[in-house]
């Protein structure tokens, strides 16, 4: 069906649309490209149109990446951005690494310099509109997009919206990039004529073909010791039910590996753990589930000599990954939720009900054995100082209320942690640029907001968030998110690297590990001061559970926001 509604400029039939076609926030970061999209959105707002895209200006463009990615990973929808030419451009591709290797689905939008230096509305008015030009501006997002165009002119608004958007949308998902010169946007329309649903396959998920699919369950049906590694199984809330059902009903243990979102309650009896170690080399059958790197070899090994591997995944041999040799015996497509309910129907009665009851026997003498040296770290962990990492994640996980949310960009143990429920965890994006958490957790906050958020950082990676982006914009939208820094004052990952490639070498004999070291560690505290929320900073471990009360009851009561300045020691640190 068309719908007609009258307009004044092309930016205010752009910005309609988008509202139109499901997306509730522009993320942005304005400059002099802005023009006509702040006149549109004016105009939007008098004309009280409905249905209305809202706007928030987030103070840096990595931050406003990593909010479209956390209200992706709440909502499952397509999001957009809007930045300042290509400087503003330059600014988010570092959570648009992110964004494009954990497959979101982000319009990345970004103005153009005014093309023509006079007589057109738009035209250049000030020297940036010649320095900012670049021969080719998308050129610098291309390899970390699929898709990328400028729009040319207001007739084919439509036409680019939604080629955008569903190739955004269908699998395997990721960012696309429009460039949107002034001229264009500013040029006068009186009405726009679209269509109401477009007529576009958004989203569809691939169906996993029957021959691999047999392929794969020969295999598991036949294993003794299968063993699942999964990674970015739980993208969608079906997927994550999916495999919690699939390993339920044959008994096949998960290591949720690095995983962006959990998919296994903690108490599920089929959560093997969080590390391929000791269950990757027993195995004889491993089903990687959207996982591009299920081990690393040089810290793993390698799976035991005649091992089956089946990778499944909506790009099973992820092919934007320049060098990837991980053994794939059968490669299945599909989402987890597509899937593996047909890798189910193909293993119906193929395994013998003693052989999954006693599977379940080993798996759960195996959770009780792990729970047990868990318990006695934690007991030691408990009166380390500084606080010992395991102690602090075990104190948040405990603290916080069942269905909170939490994002971590590093530092939380999760042997330590309970999440009683699924993608309740969210953890760092695989690509690993840094910056990632405070954005995504004012994400997650803006699309689930009766749902406490806390996000766990590490020091480097607070800084790394452009924290005073972060803070200003939860303020300007009046939403309350707990952060928890483990501030160990140093870069560890950096230290760590050196330490593993020269176990040996001076840097392992030094006092202080070059580069690694960030000085004395910083009073956070006190950036509450300036935003209006609660501070506190922890040293001894036994005030931690108190302390994280007082920062819960801030932001759940008091509605501000909270920042806990943990003084932590090294994650790797015996306790
Ligand atoms: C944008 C970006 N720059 C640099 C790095 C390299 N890097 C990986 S981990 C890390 C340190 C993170 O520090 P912190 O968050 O304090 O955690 P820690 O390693 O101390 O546990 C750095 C700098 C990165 N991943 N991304």
């Amino acid at each position: 069906m068309k719908k007609t509604i009258e307009v004044e400029t092309v930016a205010e039939a752009y910005l309609s649309l988008l509202a139109e076609r499901g997306i509730d926030w522009l993320f942005a970061n304005g400059g002099t490209d802005f023009a006509p999209m702040v006149e549109g959105l004016a105009a939007i707002e008098a004309k009280s149109r409905t249905p209305r895209l809202k706007v928030v200006s987030v103070g840096h463009e990595n931050v406003a990446m990593a909010m479209a990615h956390g209200y992706y990973l709440m909502t499952g929808r397509p999001q957009a951005v809007m930045f300042h030419v290509n400087v503003g451009t330059a600014n988010g591709i570092n959570a648009l690494a992110d964004a494009a290797r954990d497959q979101v689905p982000i319009l990345f939008t970004a103005g153009r310099s005014p093309l023509t230096e006079r007589g057109q509305r738009g035209a250049r008015d000030t020297g940036i509109h010649w320095a900012q030009e670049m021969f080719d501006q998308a050129g610098m997002v291309r390899e970390l997009c699929k898709w990328d165009y400028e729009l040319r002119s207001g007739d084919q608004l439509e036409d680019v919206v939604d080629r955008a958007l569903e190739i955004a949308t269908s699998e395997p998902c990721g960012p696309v990039y429009l460039s949107l010169p002034r001229e264009v946007l500013s040029a006068p329309m009186t009405r726009f004529s679209f269509e109401t649903a477009p007529r576009r396959g958004l989203g569809t998920a691939p169906g996993a073909a029957p021959e691999a699919v047999a392929r794969a369950a020969a295999i598991l049906a036949a294993a003794e010791r299968p063993l699942i590694i999964a990674r970015a199984h739980a993208r969608l809330a079906a997927d994550a039910a999916a495999l919690a059902e699939f390993a339920e009903r044959f008994a096949f243990p998960v290591i949720e590996f690095r995983a962006l979102a959990n998919a296994l309650p903690s108490d599920h009896p089929m959560l093997l753990g969080f590390d391929p170690l000791p269950a990757l080399g027993e195995a004889d059958a491993i089903l990687c589930i959207e996982t591009d790197v299920p081990w690393i070899p040089v810290h793993h090994g390698e799976p035991a000599p005649g091992c089956r591997v089946i990778q499944l995944g909506v790009d099973p041999l992820f092919r934007r990954l320049p060098i990837r040799s991980f053994p794939c015996d059968v490669a299945v497509t599909g989402t987890p939720a597509v899937a593996l309910p047909a890798l189910a129907q193909a293993l119906a009665g193929r395994i013998p009900p003693a052989t999954i009851a006693a599977r379940r026997q080993r798996l759960a003498q195996g959770r009780e054995r792990a729970a047990a040296e868990t318990a006695s770290t934690l007991a030691r962990a408990a009166s380390a100082r500084p606080l010992h990492p395991a102690w602090a994640s075990h104190c948040i996980a405990r603290a916080k209320p069942a269905d909170a949310l939490l994002v971590n960009e590093y530092p939380l143990l999760l042997s330590y942690a309970a999440f009683p429920q699924p993608r309740s965890y969210f953890g760092t994006p695989t690509a690993g640029g840094l910056g990632w958490g405070i954005g995504a957790a004012i994400g997650a906050k803006l699309a689930a907001p009766d749902r406490v958020v806390i996000a766990t950082l590490g020091d480097g990676a607070y800084m790394f968030g452009n924290p005073t982006a972060g803070h200003q914009v939860l303020r300007a939208l009046d939403l309350p998110v707990l952060f928890v820094i483990f501030n160990n004052a140093m870069w560890e990952e950096v230290g760590r690297a050196a330490l593993s490639v020269f176990p040996d070498g001076h840097a392992a004999r030094a006092n202080r590990i070059p580069v690694a070291d960030l000085g004395p560690a910083a009073a956070y505290e006190h950036m509450m001061a300036v935003y209006g929320g609660h501070g506190e900073r922890v040293e001894a471990p036994a005030d931690l559970p108190a302390a994280l009360d007082r920062a819960l009851h801030a932001v759940t009561v008091e509605k501000r926001q909270a920042l806990l300045n943990l003084i932590v020691g090294r994650r790797g640190a015996r306790p």
